[in-house]
């Protein structure tokens, strides 16, 4: 069974949408096998967003990602990668198709909602990053 990382960032929490967003999970049909609400260190966030380590909206994605308690979940199910990338939509909220969890709750590009691994590889190291006993 494929897994992948949820993250529902500092901004959802903010807003009050986990439910929401643990519904849509749930009613899509995929299944939430580990879920915690923590507030990231630095180093945490710096090994999780790697690949974008040279990107000049580096800096500030750590600080939005460290700057309020967030809720990290292991998703399973069939293709759940490809499936809760769909759930999410796209990175840009603005032109995220309405009916995305983007699409419906955000318009600025970093604070976007949620965080979902782009590929089972990616998924491997970041649920071993978050939830290392698993
Ligand atoms: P993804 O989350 O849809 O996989 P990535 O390109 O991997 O998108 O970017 C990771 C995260 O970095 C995004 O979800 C968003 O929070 C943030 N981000 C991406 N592009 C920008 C940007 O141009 N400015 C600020 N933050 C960005």
């Amino acid at each position: 069974m494929e897994r992948t990382l949820v993250l529902i960032k500092p901004d959802g929490v903010r807003r009050g949408i986990i439910g929401e967003v643990v519904s849509r999970i749930e009613r899509k049909g995929l299944k939430i096998v580990a879920m915690e609400l923590r507030t990231l260190d630095a180093e945490t966030a710096k090994t999780h967003y790697e690949e974008h380590a040279e990107r000049p909206f580096f800096g500030s994605l750590v600080e939005f990602i460290t700057g309020g308690p967030l809720v990290a979940m292991v998703v399973e199910g069939d293709r759940s990668v490809e499936a809760f990338r769909a759930l999410a939509g796209a990175t840009d909220p603005v032109t995220a198709a309405p009916g995305t969890i983007r699409g419906d709750f955000a318009l600025e590009v970093q604070q976007n909602i949620v965080h979902g691994s782009d590929s089972t590889y990616s998924a491997e190291r970041e649920i071993k990053l978050f939830f290392p006993d698993l």
